[in-house]
């Protein structure tokens, strides 16, 4: 018989409630269960409009959420993620604790630097800054962070610079120096993973999401 599939709601694209959407904390649980090879359904979620359904299981309104095993639905995908490697262990996605950490500063810095309308704050510089950190430890280490397989921390890297990519370059004309063959190399290994090029938003969704944060 097989097995039912578990549950998880994540973001509906912007202006189309009825495609996947562009939220990267979603992608990650997504690539996971795909990886993983978890047979899931997924509901899609108008954030713009949220049902009331989705308000009583998540009350802080958020994209991810996964139901467990004794139905209580958690949110936040650094939650979700652990779980789902307890669960399903096979194959095993633990980064190392040395690791674990490589790249986290990359999405806040990105974030930084698309909202700064000052180009002497020195936002530009703090990601290059962390972008040439990851491209250094991948020289070391990579192909992936932990060496020759993916593990938890690639899987949450992956969509948030596939949206770095995308955001910088449509709104600030902004692109990953060439330089940092390290990087490009890992993002071309990551989008080109069946799992990423199944759960992976439409280009013009990303920059649809968001836009209302650039101009604001
Ligand atoms: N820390 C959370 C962040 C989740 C998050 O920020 N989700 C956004 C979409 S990308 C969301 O649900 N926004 C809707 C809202 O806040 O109303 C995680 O890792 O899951």
């Amino acid at each position: 018989m097989a097995a039912t599939p578990v549950e998880v709601c994540v973001k509906a694209a912007a202006g189309a409630p009825d495609i996947l959407g562009d939220c990267p904390f979603s992608q990650r649980v997504l690539l996971t269960l795909e990886e993983k090879k978890v047979p899931h359904e997924k509901k899609l979620i108008n954030v713009e409009n949220k049902p009331d359904w989705f308000l009583t299981i998540s009350p802080e309104g958020k994209v991810p959420v996964f139901k467990c095993d004794d139905d209580k639905w958690v949110p936040d995908s650094d939650v979700i993620t652990q779980i789902i490697e307890e669960k399903y262990p096979n194959p095993s996605f633990v980064t190392p604790q040395e690791f674990s950490s490589v790249g986290s500063k990359i999405f806040p810095s990105f974030v930084k630097f698309l909202k700064s309308k000052d180009p002497n704050d020195g936002s530009e510089q703090a990601l290059l800054d962390e972008l040439r950190a990851l491209d250094e430890h991948l020289k070391a280490h990579g192909p992936y962070v932990n060496g020759e397989n993916i593990s938890a921390v690639d899987l949450s890297l992956a969509p948030k610079l596939f949206h770095l990519e995308i955001v910088l370059d449509h709104f600030k004309g902004w692109k990953i120096p060439e330089n940092l063959t390290y990087v490009h190399a890992y993002m071309k290994l990551l989008f080109n993973r069946e799992s990423f090029i199944k759960t992976k938003p439409a280009k013009e969704h990303v920059i649809a999401g968001w836009a209302p944060k650039v101009n604001a």
